[in-house]
Formats: C-alpha cells, sequence, structure tokens
C-alpha cells in the first residue's frame, strides 16, 4: 500500500483546523500510521527543502515552518500520493478550487495550510526527517475491501 507525508503547516495548527484536515484523508478512506505534533529545527527544515534552496523564497520559507507547531503524519492508502495532492489543491490557496483544502483554507502560496509529498521519492526523503522507522506503524483498518 502506498504511503504519503503530510505537514499541517503552522497556520493551519494555530487556526485549529488541524483536526479537520485529518478528517478529510480519514473520510476519504486513507489510514493515519504515524502521526505527531512538533516544532521543526531549522536544520531539519532546510533538510526538507533543500529542493528549494535556491529559490527566492526559501529563507521565508524556512522561518515560516519553523515558527510554531506543525502536525507531521504518514498515511497510508492506494494511490494516496496523487490523491493526497488532490485533495490539497494547488500550492496558491488563492488559485486553489474551492473543495480542496487549500482552496477552502489558505488565501496564499506561502501560507497555504498544508504540506504533501510530490512523488514516492520526495516521501521516501521526506518521512524520516519527522519519524523512525518504529514510529510508523503496521496494521488493518478492517475496511480495506470496501474502499480500493
Ligand atoms: P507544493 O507544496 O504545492 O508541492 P512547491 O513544492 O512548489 O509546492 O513549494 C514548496 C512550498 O514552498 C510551498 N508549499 C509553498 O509554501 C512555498 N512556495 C512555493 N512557491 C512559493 C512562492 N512563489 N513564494 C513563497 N512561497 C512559495
Amino acid at each position: 500500500m502506498e504511503r504519503t507525508l503530510i505537514l499541517i503547516k503552522p497556520d493551519g495548527v494555530k487556526r485549529k483546523l488541524s483536526g479537520k484536515i485529518i478528517s478529510r484523508f480519514e473520510e476519504k478512506g486513507m489510514k493515519i500510521v504515524a502521526l505527531k505534533l512538533l516544532v521543526l529545527s531549522k536544520e531539519k527544515a532546510e533538510k526538507h527543502y533543500a529542493v528549494h534552496k535556491d529559490k527566492p523564497f526559501f529563507k521565508g520559507l524556512v522561518s515560516y515552518i519553523i515558527s510554531g507547531p506543525i502536525v507531521a503524519a504518514v498515511i497510508e492508502g492506494t494511490n494516496c500520493i496523487s490523491i493526497t495532492r488532490t485533495l490539497c489543491g494547488v500550492t496558491d490557496g488563492a488559485k486553489a478550487q474551492p473543495g480542496t483544502i487549500r482552496g477552502d483554507y489558505s488565501m496564499g502560496i506561502e501560507k497555504n495550510i498544508i504540506h504533501a509529498s510530490d512523488s514516492m521519492e520526495s516521501f521516501e526523503y521526506e518521512w524520516p526527517i519527522y519519524f523512525s522507522p518504529d514510529e510508523v506503524l503496521e496494521y488493518s483498518s478492517g475496511d480495506e475491501e470496501l474502499i480500493f
């Protein structure tokens, strides 16, 4: 079964949207296999966003993502990387479709509520920044055959 990493960014946590956002993935049929609330270190934030290190927004992005608590989760489900990205909506909340998480809750491109891995390679790179292997659990929710 495919897995992906989601982060509810400081704007999402401070606006008390964490429960609503996690519910969207659960209601769609995905299963939480790892979950924590944390404040990211600058080093880890720079590692996560290393692919953007030459972009003009890199410094602001790092200081924003470490500015308060975030919720990190690994969620699981068939094709969950692309389905999760669809549920999140496009990067700029001002342009994201209503009904998506960013479309419903974000008005901007930096404070855009949520991060979700964009590929299997990104997921494999990102999840160990947030979790140790023993924090990612294997279990059956028992409803897989009704959902997939
Ligand atoms: P996504 O999160 O939709 O995959 P990326 O990977 O292009 O988007 O960008 C990573 C993060 O960098 C975004 N979530 C957003 O917070 C921030 N970002 C992207 N483009 C800009 C920009 N032009 N100005 C400020 N922040 C940006």
